[in-house]
């Protein structure tokens, strides 16, 4: 297959099989980003990039940061890899024990991972065996939700809710079911913040309790804002309404926070953020900011100590050769200096209001039919283009990225959630050229 060679590379782009892309579009017409540093990439022709969506969610203190790389230089000259079975370092339970001091009580131990992928299908194993330990090996059953995003595991596979990730891939795992998700906008277009419509959507839980019976769930999983299928907010009182469903019928709550963990809402979690504490609570992305590749599971104390009371030996039969790769630890124990010493949480939260009225002020331009916001997370979703979706936004992508600044498009839906360091003149360069491109549209 005919493909561009970019300027200066002296090989074509055909033996990449690049993820998540349309890989003949993109290699007919590349583009490639060569560094990056503080809210901006440059791009293979030396343009500079506004960075509108953290890399992927996921660079929460901003590109480049100097006692990230100085961390984990130092730890890969020091000790590049240490087994993580039977033998332990200093970085992973320092680590572990500074998630522990942030996340919500009574949430005290983590599980290390190498992705978000892995830390759902980390969460959902701990949940069976949980269960089974305790003597209710019956609880099998997963329960997801529309829309829901959680990563490409075969477990978070299932949970999860969009078509096109799951419907290639076979029978997934058996006996999971679904919750409805939460967006209509007939209701709640054009909401700041959470949408006051909706709360009810979590009695379809007892629905599920009453099909299958609680004996046989054994976890409920949700993204407590829905990231990667356009930001969708919860309405004000859902999420403690799952909480309570769940409690009555003895389910655990999984919060995937692999996005709205490390401040993206204005607080360490979602968790925090909503007054609602789940029993597990996945993370990636922001955990290291990035950098090096890592995730987690943080659990509750009463699950890790079911375990622990068990038989001598093994407690857990999972774990990954890197769970705790000390090149991950350095990066994420540098990253929790960074989020704490700049107070990029609380940053956050003061943005967040100038963040709703940039955002919200893109209401009325040709096509948008809503615009959403919590903490710095926002969404502009578009109406299609009749019989082509995708198309519209796919444009204002491109255009987006002409004019010097990079979001990220799902659907028809614009979504943004920039560095926690973002200034407010960056907002505005970000919303100002959304608006240059929609006017046009
Ligand atoms: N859970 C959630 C809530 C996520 O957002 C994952 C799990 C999986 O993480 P890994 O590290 O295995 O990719 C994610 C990942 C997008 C986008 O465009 C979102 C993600 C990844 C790539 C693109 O919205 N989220």
């Amino acid at each position: 297959m005919a493909t561009t060679k970019p300027a200066g590379l002296d090989f074509d782009l055909e033996a990449f099989w690049m993820p998540f892309t349309a890989n003949r579009q993109f290699k007919a017409n590349p583009r490639l980003l060569v560094a990056a540093e503080g809210m901006y990439y440059t791009a293979e022709d030396g343009r500079k990039i506004l960075d509108g969506v953290a890399g992927l969610w996921c660079v929460n203190a901003g590109h480049g940061r100097k006692k990230i790389t100085e961390a984990v230089q130092k730890q890969v000259a020091e000790l590049d890899f240490a087994p993580g079975f039977q033998m332990g370092h200093p970085g992973a339970f320092r680590l572990a024990h500074r998630l522990a001091e942030i996340a919500p009580a009574p949430l005290k131990h983590v599980f290390f991972t190498n992705s978000g992928s892995e830390s759902v299908d980390t969460a959902l194993k701990i949940a069976l065996a949980y269960h089974r330990v305790r003597g209710e090996g019956g609880r099998q059953r997963l329960i997801g939700r529309e829309r829901g995003y959680h990563g490409v595991g075969f477990g978070g596979m299932s949970v999860g809710g969009i078509a096109n990730n799951r419907k290639f891939f076979g029978s997934l795992l058996a006996g999971v079911d679904h919750l409805p998700h939460t967006h209509d906008l007939s209701h709640n277009a054009f909401s700041r913040g959470e949408p006051a419509w909706g709360a009810h959507f979590a009695d379809s839980l007892e629905a599920i309790v009453a099909l299958h019976d609680k004996s046989t769930i054994a976890a409920v999983i949700v993204e407590p804002v829905a990231g990667s299928t356009g930001v969708l907010i919860p309405p004000k009182g859902y999420l403690k309404r799952l909480r309570e469903i769940c409690d009555k019928h003895q389910l655990l709550l999984i919060f995937d926070e692999v996005i709205t963990g490390f401040g993206r809402l204005g607080a360490p979690f979602a968790s925090h953020y909503f007054d609602v504490v789940p029993d597990m609570i996945t993370l990636a992305k922001g955990l290291t900011n990035a950098a090096v590749p890592m995730g987690a599971v943080l659990v509750r104390d009463e699950i890790y100590d079911t375990f622990m009371k068990g038989p001598d030996g093994i407690e857990l039969f999972h774990g990954y050769t890197y769970s705790g790769h000390p090149l991950a630890c350095a990066a994420g124990n540098a990253a929790l200096d960074i989020y704490r010493e700049e107070g990029l949480f609380a940053r956050a939260s003061e943005l967040a209001p100038y963040w709703e009225d940039a955002l919200h002020q893109l209401r009325g331009l040709p096509h948008v039919i809503d615009v959403r916001n919590l903490g710095l997370v926002g969404a502009i979703e578009l109406d299609p283009v009749p019989g082509k979706p995708t198309e519209r936004a796919v444009s204002v992508f491109r255009q987006a990225f002409d004019k010097g600044v990079l979001i990220r498009t799902t659907g028809d839906t614009i979504a943004l959630s920039p560095p926690l360091i973002v200034e407010k003149g960056q907002i505005d360069q970000i919303a100002g050229t959304l608006r240059d491109v929609l006017k046009a549209a």
